[in-house]
């Protein structure tokens, strides 16, 4: 064998070499992307009633509970933040255990993702009627009604959130009267927002129909809080209800996501 040879054999070397290096780069850079993109496998409960699986940077509502025994979710309960917990899912409720499988006691269980996402919740939480609400509602409502009133009331939920990003807190409400009981008024849901004592209704919705507000938090991680409104037929929202996701965009507050339910079982 001549030098020549020698030579060519080691240049051939060298590039078979280079070209395996630079797939293996390519190969490990596709695969961080993929996981900042969220398209390992991600998903964000929400409450005992709502998961989504984060699919190319979209949050898709799934109908029903995929197995989720290989993951480690960071959880919050209220504002206590816990990572690399277990979770299952039994009789309508979520469990949660450490690696070794001791139960974590969580009395205030809002939200828990897979250590891929990056999710927060909003500080201020979703609250429950007061007096102080009554003269919004007669606002919106026009009713004098007391059976619907009483309605309005038991279902109001709010939550103070800077919408407009003015830098100073609103209140959004959603209310319906829908009721169990017979009743002799039409059915109606509004969602709407109290700026500084002015009423401003985002959307109503006539008929079999409630809103519900489940919870406020930044899934899309761009510092701006979204909100999450349970709009069913029923009071009681299920995996399969429909959750629309609202927030600020063009500094308005508006619908950004509609219901869109996805069974991973049974087709
Ligand atoms: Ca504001
Ligand atoms: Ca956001």
């Amino acid at each position: 064998m001549n030098i020549k040879e020698e030579l060519r054999k080691n240049k051939v070397y060298i590039i078979v070499l280079i070209v395996i290096l630079v797939l293996y780069i390519v190969v490990a850079f596709l695969s961080i992307k993929g996981n900042h993109d969220g398209n390992a496998d991600s998903y964000l409960i929400v409450g005992d009633s709502l998961i989504y699986q984060k699919v190319n940077g979209d949050f898709e509502q799934l109908g029903d509970v995929p197995d989720l025994s290989n993951f480690n979710f960071t959880v919050y309960n209220g504002d206590n933040k816990v990572e690399d917990v277990k979770i299952q899912y039994n009789s309508n409720k979520w469990y949660f255990f450490d690696d070794d499988y001791n139960e974590y006691e969580f009395d205030d269980f809002r939200i828990a993702y897979t250590d891929n996402l990056d999710i927060k919740p909003s500080a201020n939480r979703i609250q429950g009627y007061d007096d102080s609400d009554d003269v919004y509602i007669k606002k919106v409502v026009q009713t004098d009604n007391n059976e619907a009133l009483q309605s309005y009331r038991n279902s109001l939920k709010k939550l103070d959130i800077d919408y407009d990003g003015d830098g100073k807190e609103e209140t959004l409400y959603t209310i319906t009267n829908f009721s169990y009981e017979v009743t002799d008024y039409d059915m109606i849901a509004y969602l709407f927002i109290v700026d500084n004592g002015k009423v401003e209704v985002v959307e109503s919705k006539e008929g079999l129909s409630s809103f519900t507000m489940i919870d406020s938090l930044d899934m899309m991680s761009d510092g701006k809080y979204e909100v999450i409104v349970a709009n069913e037929i029923i009071d009681v929202p299920t995996f399969d209800s429909c959750y629309r996701i609202y927030g600020l965009k063009d500094s308005k507050f508006k619908l950004l996501q509609d219901c869109d339910v996805h069974n991973t079982q049974n087709g």
